[in-house]
């Protein structure tokens, strides 16, 4: 591996100008600083519930009404939101790339939508998104951006409630298939289960080639995502983090630019 560079401003942008091919893959980091809360850190609870835990085809099944609620709390946040100084640098970086006949994609698992918002084109979305829902039973895939997805979701999914205390919304109440009226679920891709492969080879392939990668805001423990940078380093690629702290693959990277990055994305990008 190169020499680490920690935050050696002055080296990565020598790196960043001269690189051709360049991915950022993004976690959840990158939107704390517009409010949405993060997986692994003190936002990631939600009633008494574990996010990852209600994250699960498991807890659907158990208990479809409580995850829709939790949903549709996601929904609400996210929709409230707006893109902070981090994604709004990186979108005007990939207009500058594209000016300059360099490709800039964002890799992300986020299922916000804030990266959009903010201007960026070229995202690949790993884990799906908020706004789309898919059939239980013929798997049609579609948008609905109404808010509530459905009345008997409107006013529901407090976070602090207790689960005990909010009576069960019935299954028939839950929001459904426009094409065969049966269960929709939202269009997330929960534990377990696999990627879309099309999505998925679409990032190998930007993974396999880039001569640059950003690891921004995601504590890189959740496969198959967390495979790609180690794969960089393996090609003998720069890596570059952006984190507020070391997570337990920052010592395989070449630079780590500590701190938020709604500041560290302007200075370095920007
Ligand atoms: C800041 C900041 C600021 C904060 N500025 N930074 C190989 C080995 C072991 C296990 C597996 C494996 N392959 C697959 C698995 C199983 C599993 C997995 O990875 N498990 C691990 C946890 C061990 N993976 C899967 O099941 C995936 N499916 C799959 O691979 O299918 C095939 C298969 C299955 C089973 C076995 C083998 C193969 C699917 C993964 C789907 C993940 N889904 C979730 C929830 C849905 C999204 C939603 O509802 O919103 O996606 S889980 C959750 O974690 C979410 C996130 O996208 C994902 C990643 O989290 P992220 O973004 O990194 O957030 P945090 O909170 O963890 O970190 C935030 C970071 O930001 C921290 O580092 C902070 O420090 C930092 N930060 N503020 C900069 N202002
Ligand atoms: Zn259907």
């Amino acid at each position: 591996m190169a020499k680490r560079n920690l935050a050696d401003y002055k080296t990565f942008n020598r790196v960043l100008e001269e690189s051709k091919i360049i991915v950022a893959l993004t976690g959840a980091g990158v939107s704390a600083e517009s409010g949405i809360g993060t997986f692994r850190g003190p936002g990631g609870l939600w009633r008494t519930h574990r996010a990852v835990d209600l994250a699960s085809p498991l807890a659907f099944r158990a208990n479809p009404a409580l995850v829709w609620e939790f949903y549709h709390w996601r929904r609400e946040v996210a929709f409230a939101a707006h893109p902070n100084n981090g994604h709004i640098a990186l979108a005007k970086y990939e207009k500058k790339c594209k000016e300059q006949g360099r490709s800039f994609t964002i890799i992300t698992q986020n299922v916000d939508g804030l990266h959009r918002r903010a201007g960026s084109e070229n995202i690949i979305e790993l884990h799906g998104n908020l706004t789309k829902v898919i059939c239980t039973k013929c798997k049609f895939i579609e948008v609905k951006e109404n808010n509530p997805i459905c009345e008997a979701l409107r006013g529901r999914g407090d976070p602090s409630q207790k689960d005990a205390d909010v009576p069960e919304i019935p299954l028939s109440e839950l929001p459904k298939c426009s094409a065969c009226g049966a269960l929709a679920r939202p269009y997330i891709v929960w534990f377990g289960e696999s990627l879309d492969p099309d999505i998925l080879d679409q990032a190998r392939t930007l993974v396999e080639t880039c001569d640059l990668f950003l690891v921004i805001g995601t504590s890189s423990v959740v496969y198959p995502a967390a495979s790609f940078a180690p794969f960089v380093v393996e090609r003998g690629k720069p890596v570059a983090e952006f984190n507020i702290d070391e997570e337990p693959a920052s010592a395989n990277f070449q630079f780590h630019f500590p701190g938020k990055c709604g500041s560290t994305l302007p200075k370095t990008l920007g």
